[in-house]
């Protein structure tokens, strides 16, 4: 736990003007009023500006698997800028993005061994849904145009993201969005399943609303369905018993291609390489991001079936056969960042870590039930979902003040609304979980 970052001068946010940086997803006058600003970090510590030591429970942005600021990482960075800063992947190549790609279909889920790079998890979103889409039509099943998402799904903020995406703010503002878009309803449903261990056990019907949405619009007509296995940024929303096997069951049954987003779940975050693994349940595609490069460099990318890239390759071979591409898919920092992330994970044996301290996360978090204001807790691997009930009439103050006093108090969590996500890194060890556990109850006691 002597994790000092070598960052030793407090550092005052008045110092800068906070004005021109419009901050993404965030209140801003709120914000630059009393401004939390990071400046170091270091393994499962963050300092604050104010050289206050943070532990960070939520790896980041559920991207720091591995810890902050791992030598190997940076070292890997600063060589790879030294060397070859720029390379097109545009009818040019270089070896990095073959080489993580060789990576990845080796610790991925047995026949999705095709990998497209985008730099987001919103730009791996948006790629996995044009292959989708672009696989029908080069089969000649081109009347399959529709995408179907879930309530409450976070697919990142693309058009096609929000489109396929269930929050409402995210969607409201921007159009008509994409057309031919339907979802699945969300599975979350406190009545049923509060306080469950592990995977709920009522909800799996709820998969067989896809068979009704397939009634509606005609299977002829539906490219794929896109969902995360767990979701993350709604609130910790963990499927039923047997509920993506249904969804896998019914895609097959109708020719309809499944989409795992993988952004939060992929590397360890459950105790496997990928939440297909863990629940046994394996996609068409996959789309990554975050922890494919320990969040040190934007990287995302989509794994694919092998029959669906084949698909495209029908075509005389001096055509393109997928107009898409990033001029920074598989940027050389990224593929630096990558593969020395991946090889971090497997010396360390990361992605066994939340299998081996699942137990205690699960005591430990499960504990705090009884405090003040907790309607719910959900684990599963390392993640945790605390609900809190709103304040009435103002519902997302409870959860912020939360935040807030947990970070006066050393503590870095997310909240979404009135729910707490917790999602350490990976490297997290018991001491850790209970120093979480300790602030969250004093807050939680504190707090109004
Ligand atoms: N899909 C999923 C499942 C995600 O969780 C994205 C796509 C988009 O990734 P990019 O890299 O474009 O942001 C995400 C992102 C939170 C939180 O607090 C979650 C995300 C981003 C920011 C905050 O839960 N997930």
């Amino acid at each position: 736990m002597a994790d000092i970052p070598p960052q030793d001068k407090s550092f005052s946010p008045r110092a800068i003007d906070l004005n021109a940086f419009w901050m993404p997803f965030t209140a801003n006058r709120e914000f630059k009023q009393e401004p939390r600003l990071l400046i170091a970090a270091k393994g499962m510590y963050y300092t604050s500006h104010d050289q206050r030591q943070i532990l960070d429970g939520t790896a980041g942005l559920w991207c720091v698997n591995a810890g902050h600021c791992r030598p190997e990482i940076a070292e890997a960075i600063a060589q790879q800028a030294a060397t070859l800063d720029f390379a097109p992947t545009f009818q040019m190549g270089h070896p990095g993005p073959f080489q993580v790609a060789n990576k990845l279909i080796e610790i991925a889920p047995t026949g999705l061994n095709r990998v497209f790079f985008a730099n987001s998890g919103s730009e791996a979103v948006d790629t996995a849904l044009k292959i989708a889409l672009a696989y029908h039509r080069v089969r000649g099943e081109g009347s399959r145009q529709r995408l179907i998402g879930r309530e409450r799904g976070y697919h990142g903020v693309g058009f096609g993201g929000i489109s396929v995406g269930g929050i409402a703010p995210n969607r409201k503002f921007f159009g008509s969005l994409l057309a031919g878009v339907d979802h699945l309803p969300h599975t979350h449903n406190l009545k049923e399943n509060a306080f469950s261990l592990g995977q709920p056990t009522w909800g799996i019907h709820l998969a067989d609303e896809l068979e009704r949405i397939i009634s509606l619009h005609d299977a002829t007509t539906i490219a794929a369905v896109i969902v995360e296995p767990v979701a993350g940024s709604t609130g910790v929303l963990i499927p039923p018993k047997g509920y993506l096997e249904r969804l896998r069951q019914i895609c097959d049954r109708h020719g309809i291609l499944l989409i795992f987003d993988e952004v939060i779940t992929g590397f360890g975050r459950l105790g496997t390489a990928f939440a297909a693994d863990y629940f046994g349940v394996i996609p068409d595609l996959i789309t990554l991001a975050k922890g494919i490069t320990n969040g040190a460099v934007p990287m995302g990318a989509v794994l694919v079936r092998q029959e669906i890239h084949d698909a495209f390759m029908d075509g005389p071979a001096n055509q393109i056969e997928f107009f898409h591409g990033y001029t920074y898919s598989g940027h050389p920092l990224a593929c630096a960042a990558a593969i020395a992330t991946l090889d971090l994970y497997q010396k360390e044996n990361l992605f066994q870590r939340a299998q081996e301290l699942g137990e205690t996360w699960q005591a430990v978090i499960q504990s705090l039930r009884g405090l003040p204001h907790i309607i719910d807790i959900r684990t599963l691997g390392l993640v945790a979902g605390i609900e809190l009930e709103p304040r009435p009439g103002k519902p997302g103050t409870r959860g912020m003040d939360c935040l807030r006093r947990c970070y006066e108090k050393g503590l870095l969590i997310r909240v979404t609304g009135d729910i707490i996500a917790l999602s350490p890194p990976l490297i997290i060890e018991t001491p850790h979980i209970e120093t979480m556990a300790r602030i969250l109850t004093e807050v939680l006691q504190e707090l109004s």
